[in-house]
């Protein structure tokens, strides 16, 4: 197998953190590409990747799996502990549950936030638009203060222990640095989150 990848892209980061914790990002077969340089839209890369997108895992019989969190599914049949997708199907469910509502209501919005407001982000987002960005800084500004109350109520994002779900709202505050939003010094329950997520050896840089 081989797992194309780009450092400091939050989709290909979710995977990345997903191996580290699982401690098997160091033997996992690598290729490594660089969006700036637009490396993922070579006709080399869109015949394993058509959408463009990273990451993506090449499996050795020959099929492609897209999708940062299908490759984690992957990853986790494979390599089971530590468990970080659920147990059993009502607690894959709920885990599902929380971490798609982090990627779909707050990592996407700061992803619109920068792409459509970023000068740099011009050659890659067209059209841009402006009033676009607004509205999902809106929307992300809504969202972040939604998981801070959550994370007044339960020490996790999706309950009682850390899963994948804790490694997506980690990846999408960290991407924040981009629209330069600092969410954790305004809400101290993420404050507290964020320091408990900070000193994992698996989600170090
Ligand atoms: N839903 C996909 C999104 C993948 C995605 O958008 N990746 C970004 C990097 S974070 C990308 O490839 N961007 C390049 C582009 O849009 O041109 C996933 O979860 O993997």
């Amino acid at each position: 197998m081989k797992l194309h990848y780009a450092m400091m892209a939050p989709n290909p980061d979710r995977v990345r953190y997903f191996l580290q914790e699982k401690g098997i990002w160091e033997q996992t077969p690598k290729a490594e590409l660089n969006i700036i340089k637009q490396d993922h839209r070579k006709p080399e890369y869109l015949a394993i990747s058509p959408l463009g997108h990273v990451p993506a895992l090449e499996l050795d019989d020959g099929a492609t799996l897209t999708e940062s969190r299908a490759i984690c599914s992957y990853f986790e049949s494979l390599h089971p502990e530590p468990n970080l997708m659920g147990l059993d199907g009502r607690e894959r469910a709920i885990i599902e549950m929380w971490d798609r509502r982090v990627e779909l209501s707050y990592m996407s919005q700061i992803a619109g936030w920068f792409r459509n407001g970023h000068p740099a982000m011009a050659e890659l987002e067209k059209p841009q638009s402006a009033e676009w960005s607004e509205i999902c800084q809106g929307r992300a500004r809504k969202a972040i203060a939604f998981f801070n109350e959550r994370l007044g109520a339960s020490p996790y994002v999706a309950g009682q222990r850390f899963t994948i779900a804790d490694i997506t709202l980690h990846v999408a505050l960290g991407f924040g640095r981009v629209v330069k939003f600092r969410p954790w010094e305004e809400h101290a329950n993420l404050n507290e989150w964020r320091d408990r997520m900070i000193a994992r050896p698996g989600l170090a840089k």
